[in-house]
């Protein structure tokens, strides 16, 4: 179980990430943001799109643990809702705003638990795991952290003209 400290700095992470995000991709070309650097990983634009993606599921996992005893959540196919037009090559002002509302929101429900709620359970079918609200916290914490990773490594990858 994370300390209450513990918890406030991951809720942080998730409260600074849209902010953290604009500003490493709203100033990129088009060639930064549709250019596959990195073989075999997502172009900038993708990343974004499927924070976007990813994201709103997870609110929605909370929200069905917050609201049911021990719901199965639905699983996706990340690698698909990838390659869907609204995520390719869509422009990336669209999945920015919805992660900065979504993300308000989300940290408006992370505020408002108390022990009973951090330790509320749902069932992940994929994994064939029962986990908590509190895993979650720990899941998204990284997630953020791990996409702001994969696009600096992405652009990283640029090779110099
Ligand atoms: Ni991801």
């Amino acid at each position: 179980m994370l300390t209450a400290a513990e918890r406030q700095q991951k809720i942080d992470t998730i409260r600074r990430f849209p902010a953290e995000l604009e500003a490493l991709v709203s100033h990129l070309s088009e060639a930064d943001l549709y250019t596959p650097y990195l073989d075999g990983e997502w172009t900038v634009a993708q990343n974004v799109h499927h924070v976007a993606d990813s994201h709103m599921n997870s609110v929605i996992r909370l929200k069905l643990a917050l609201t049911e005893d021990q719901p199965t959540i639905k699983a996706y196919h990340q690698d698909d809702w990838a390659e869907l037009p609204d995520a390719k090559n869509a422009p990336i002002e669209s999945s920015l705003l919805l992660i900065k509302g979504l993300h308000a929101r989300w940290c408006i429900l992370w505020d408002s638990l108390d022990e009973a709620a951090w330790a509320r359970t749902w069932h992940h079918p994929e994994a064939g795991k029962i986990l908590t609200v509190e895993d979650l916290l720990n899941t998204y914490d990284n997630h953020c952290k791990a996409h702001i990773d994969q696009i600096q490594r992405t652009l990283a990858a640029k090779k110099p003209q």
